[in-house]
């Protein structure tokens, strides 16, 4: 087999475009205007053989449809693998390209700034508007925005263009790598496949909503907020910084406190600075309080001269700390109990969708879980505002699922993604821990410097939230676990090993659990186990791939659970996984993971009532 990495995928090298340095969810208020791109753009793949050629050729100065013999309506926010009947298009790698036109109202032409954002485009994106680049993003999972001003043509009709690029290689998060057989009995000349190390889909497309909005010439482009409260929760801080840009010296900044009725709890000003309150309603986790998720609102109000600009930012004020045994929220120890889950739906892959988002948490709700894991990426920020909302804590996860081969251009890369993830979420109160991966070849000596320094990077932009790393390899050859500040491991006892022993299950986790407490005094959470059933199939006694199966195993996990949870340094136990999910395909895989406690589609299998049960017991014993 030859690797052949970049060269065909990538002979595009873009540097980075110069834009707004926040990334704030767009929003209509007072003195923004908000227009959705979503829809059906127009698609088209590039010849296999010729990769470069919409570059090369200027698609984007052209109109699709002259310039590709073969273009189809294409649904965004949607992966486009599963929606033709076409398998290239479905297992299509490489550049990609979309095309929409649209109208931008002459009012917007004058004393205005307009942009251009995306939630994701996984995973290379080049943006052009009226065929002039404007901006260009790596990485598949997170927003990316650009001041387009300049390139509209206001009062007409105007056309955005994307070229994407699913490829994943060694220097991508994820990892993945393109592999050229040179076996030429078996394979045709230039045949090649993508691999990547991870079990799910590697879904491409526009997957997250497109928005052009407004703002004055001085606009309100990042805010920094974090909370604390007094040690008997009786007083609230919030400290906030606000970066302005185009605003002149002059220029006045206010700050509203807004409770949920809209009712004023209290006011201050300038760029940075605080506000104390008594009897503050608190964030809390769900089933911690009887109102979960309370949110307040910030509401900013920046005055320059003439110009007047407006944002509203929904906050939630809590406490957050952590030591050797737990983590705490205002000041209360908390107990995971959730799930690992993905986003993927049937037809759109990964897009978003709130149909599916609102089913999902009404499920959680359902339930009786607090938290859940954004396993194995970040997940949208329509997601991320529910959790806010229901009080749902989230380990907050960036793709580098399965990382190999510690480099510095890989360790650059995953930087940047922490550095955006965290810009991105930064003042959500539903994200408690910041995850900085999934199951990597942590036993490997060049993984500590690598991962001691992605911890550093990670507390240095934010201090208030620990850090973990899902961790796969045994506690006795890990050696990422020193820089933590909560250990996370995955096992599945009794299925990838010792499979059909049930019996097992409770001994290993005892001492598995036990040995990386007394080995690094941190606390420790399960953050993956479970068992794959097929939804109909039954045996007694249970065997693997029967629902009794999965039942059954969890059961044992249970009672390790209970024996764990006493011992004071357990916080944690989340099943893998919400959902049957999609997976590339292979010899290990029925159409897709079948360890969900729910199906594809949602419909409950028996591991969903137990594991409901499970939970809600776990409350009442609280009580
Ligand atoms: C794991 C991975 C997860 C897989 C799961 C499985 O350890 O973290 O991505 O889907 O195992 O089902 O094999």
């Amino acid at each position: 087999m030859k690797l052949c990495f970049s060269l065909i995928f990538f002979s595009k090298i873009f540097v980075a475009a110069n834009g707004p340095q926040g990334i704030l969810y767009p929003q209509q208020s007072e003195s923004r205007e908000l227009f959705s791109l979503d829809g059906v753009w127009t698609f088209a793949i590039s010849p296999k053989f010729d990769q470069d050629i919409g570059f090369k050729n200027q698609w984007y100065r052209k109109e699709l449809k002259k310039v590709s013999k073969y273009v189809i309506p294409m649904p965004v926010p949607s992966s486009y693998n599963d929606i033709t009947q076409n398998a290239t298009i479905r297992d299509y790698v490489g550049w990609v390209w979309y095309e929409r036109t649209f109208f931008v109202p002459a009012r917007w032409r004058g004393e205005q700034r307009v942009f251009l954002r995306f939630g994701s485009a996984n995973y290379e994106t080049v943006v052009w508007i009226n065929g002039v680049k404007v901006t260009n993003h790596s990485g598949g999972y997170l927003p990316f925005v650009a001041e387009v001003t300049k390139q509209l043509s206001y009062g007409s009709e105007n056309k955005v263009t994307v070229a994407l690029n699913n490829t994943l290689t060694p220097l991508t998060i994820p990892q993945g790598r393109i592999v050229f057989p040179n076996n030429t009995d078996r394979y045709p000349p230039g045949y090649f496949i993508q691999e990547y190390n991870f079990d799910f889909t590697n879904y491409a497309g526009i997957h997250r909503p497109v928005y052009l909005y407004t703002t004055p010439r001085s606009y309100i482009d990042d805010v920094t907020v974090t909370t604390e409260t007094s040690e008997d929760n009786y007083f609230g801080t919030i400290r906030y910084s606000i970066l302005c840009q185009g605003c002149s010296k002059d220029a006045m900044l206010y700050t509203d406190l807004l409770d949920e009725d809209g009712a004023n709890v209290a006011s201050n000003f300038g760029p940075k600075n605080k506000i104390s309150f008594k009897r503050p309603k608190l964030w809390w986790p769900n089933l911690m309080h009887e109102r979960p998720g309370y949110l307040y609102t910030l509401k900013i109000h920046l005055k320059d001269g003439d110009v007047e600009d407006f944002y509203r930012l929904k906050i939630g004020v809590r406490s957050l700390s952590w030591n050797s045994s737990g983590i705490f929220i205002n000041h209360q120890k908390v107990y995971f109990q959730g799930f690992g889950k993905h986003e993927d739906f049937l037809i759109k892959g990964r897009g978003v969708d709130y149909s599916l988002i609102v089913k999902d948490f009404n499920l959680i709700n359902w339930l009786g879980a607090n938290s859940f894991r954004t396993s194995h990426y970040p997940y949208a920020e329509e997601i991320m505002d529910f959790a806010d909302k229901n009080g749902i804590m989230v380990i907050d996860e960036i793709p580098g699922v399965g990382l190999d081969h510690f480099g510095a251009d890989l360790l650059k890369n995953h930087l940047e993604a922490m550095k955006e993830l965290i810009h991105r979420d930064k003042n959500r109160p539903s994200v408690v821990m910041w995850s900085i991966g999934n199951e990597p070849q942590s036993q490997k000596p060049e993984a500590a410097p690598y991962y001691s320094q992605v911890v550093n990077f990670t507390k240095l932009l934010d201090p208030t939230r620990p850090v973990t790393l899902v961790l796969s390899r045994g506690y006795f050859e890990d050696k990422a676990a020193p820089f933590l500040d909560v250990i996370c491991f995955n096992r599945y006892y009794s299925w990838y090993s010792d499979t059909g022993h049930l019996e097992l299950i409770q001994q290993q986790l005892l001492n598995e659990a036990r040995n990386w407490h007394n080995k690094f005094r941190k606390p420790v959470m399960m953050t993956e186990y479970g068992a794959g059933s097929i939804a109909g199939f039954h045996s007694d006694p249970p065997v693997v791939w029967t629902e009794d199966y999965q039942t059954a195993l969890m059961k044992e996990y249970f009672k390790g659970f209970d024996i764990l949870r006493k011992e004071g340094f357990f916080i944690g136990e989340m099943i893998w996984n919400f959902a049957d999910f999609g997976t590339p395909q292979g010899s290990t895989r029925v159409f897709g993971n079948h360890k969900g406690i729910f199906a594809r589609d949602r419909s409950p299998k028996p591991a969903a009532h137990l594991l409901k049960q499970r939970y809600e017991s776990i409350v009442t014993a609280l009580k």
